[in-house]
């Protein structure tokens, strides 16, 4: 563009996303290339020491043992491939609030506290309780993002979805019956397409998500290390098969979002 002097206008390049201004946006910004760089990282990398503790199909799932002040905080690494969907499929049914109750079966109660951006909120959840531990609750912000497939610039973006633990002035941390729980979780899905050879259109035959689930629970006071461990292990497993199941049912008669 020019101005009436022939002038050039300078031209700001464009934001990375709408919820550049907000207060938390560098913590943003910095938690997400992390946590992405993280789950990019194999699980034979650096001699990582991952454990296989769950698998089914083409789902593993692996967990460090680490305790911090006598908590159990296992980091988990979860990876899966899944027939018929896309990243971006995966990661709008995982960010969306509207679906959260359909898939995620340990809420008692979600309540979206902020919306940033359209793809940025703040979340305030209720957790059932594990007996004999106190219930627990979260306030963590949320955020979506399409990242550059630098491998193959013709092939599908890639999606990320992270949400990491905040606060906020007016759900302070154990103040009620719930304990605050503390957590980093980050989604990574990557769209693979094989298009028919003889030329016909691309249908959800064609395409398959590999899906990287990453997280770290703090479980913010006292809870059995031996209960937490076993809560896990037959959480995580039903989580990722429950969740996808619901994304392919979800998308099933659906036009493919890419
Ligand atoms: O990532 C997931 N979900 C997202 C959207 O909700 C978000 C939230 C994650 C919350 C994960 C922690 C919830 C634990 C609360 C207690 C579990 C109750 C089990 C009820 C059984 C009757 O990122 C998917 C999350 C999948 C959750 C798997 C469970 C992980 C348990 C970790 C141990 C928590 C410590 C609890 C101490 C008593």
């Amino acid at each position: 563009e020019r101005l009436k002097s022939g002038q050039a206008v300078p031209v700001t390049p464009p934001p990375t996303s709408p919820a550049f201004q907000h207060r938390l946006w560098p913590e943003i910004e910095k938690t997400v290339k992390q946590q992405v760089a993280m789950a990019r990282m194999g699980i034979g990398d650096c001699g990582s020491g991952w454990q296989l503790f769950a698998e089914d199909g083409e789902m593993k799932m692996y967990r460090r043992e680490e305790e911090v002040d006598g908590m159990v905080v296992d980091p988990l690494k979860a990876v899966h491939v899944v027939k018929g969907i896309t990243g971006h499929e995966v990661c709008h049914y995982f960010f969306s609030p509207q679906y959260r109750y359909d898939w995620e079966t340990t809420l008692e109660q979600m309540t979206v506290l902020e919306t940033i951006s359209d793809d940025t909120l703040m979340f305030h959840q209720i957790h059932k309780r594990i007996w004999p531990a106190s219930q627990r609750d979260v306030v963590f912000w949320s955020h979506m993002r399409k990242l550059p497939n630098d491998q193959d610039r013709d092939g599908p973006d890639i999606w990320t979805v992270v949400n990491n633990s905040t606060e906020d002035p007016d759900h302070p941390a154990n103040a009620g019956k719930c304990v605050r729980i503390f957590l980093t979780v980050c989604l990574l899905c990557q769209t693979r397409v094989i298009p028919p050879k003889d030329g016909t259109p691309l249908s959800r035959d064609n395409i398959s998500c590999k899906i990287t689930y990453c997280s770290v629970v703090n479980p913010g006071g006292w809870a059995p290390a031996s209960v937490l461990r076993a809560v896990y292990k037959r959480e995580y497993p039903k989580f990722l098969k429950r969740f996808t199941a619901y994304v392919k049912n979800q998308t099933k008669s659906k036009p493919i979002m890419y």
